[in-house]
């Protein structure tokens, strides 16, 4: 990653989503903790050309949010960028976000997710074979120390996407490189 590893303070941390959505939405980390929680076994593969077999992670789906109706993204949303601190982004469409192997997630492998990999929350996105339909997301564009998605009706590029990096970084296709 790029910089140092940021300081968590419960008392004044705070999670918002904002953009295409019907209401804006802010909690602080007591109510993040209240939202459903979600747990997630898969592979996790990277555009490096590793992988990560059996990999479990726990947090919220974003998708669950959707269900039961506590983000409200209107029809024009699209793409959604997470925000991280010291304003390190990624972009991704709303349809990857949206899958169930997209993850908040607060803990890897039964434990807090620790402070070099995202303390205390880190967008996942990761690979389920099934979903042939859809390229194989880039691991990589999983934000940490996230604190907001934003919803938009246009791509735009991230911290990493607008370096040079590739947009949509197919792990099978090796798109390291724009
Ligand atoms: N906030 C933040 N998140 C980030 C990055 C970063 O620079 N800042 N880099 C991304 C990249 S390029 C990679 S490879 C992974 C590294 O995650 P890891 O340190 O858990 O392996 O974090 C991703 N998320
Ligand atoms: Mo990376």
């Amino acid at each position: 990653h790029y910089g140092p590893v940021p300081s968590f303070n419960a008392a004044t941390w705070d999670f918002r989503i904002w953009g295409e959505v019907e209401e804006e939405v802010t909690c602080t980390w007591d109510e993040f903790n209240q939202l459903p929680r979600t747990k997630l076994v898969m592979d996790i593969h990277c555009v490096t050309r590793w992988s990560k077999f059996d990999t479990e992670w726990e947090g919220v789906s974003v998708r669950t949010l959707v269900e039961d109706g506590l983000i409200k993204p209107l029809p024009s949303a699209r793409f959604v960028i997470q925000h991280a601190e010291y304003g390190f982004t990624t972009n991704l469409p709303l349809d990857v976000v949206l899958q169930d192997n997209f993850l908040l997630a607060t803990h890897y492998n039964g434990e807090p997710i620790t402070p070099d990999h995202g303390y205390p929350l880190r967008g996942v996105v990761g690979h389920i074979p099934a979903r042939n339909d859809m390229d194989t997301p880039y691991f990589w564009k999983g934000a940490k120390w996230l604190r907001g998605l934003q919803f938009l009706t246009h791509d735009q590029f991230g911290f990493w996407e607008q370096a040079g990096y590739h947009n949509e970084a197919d792990v099978w296709k090796e798109q390291r490189f724009a």
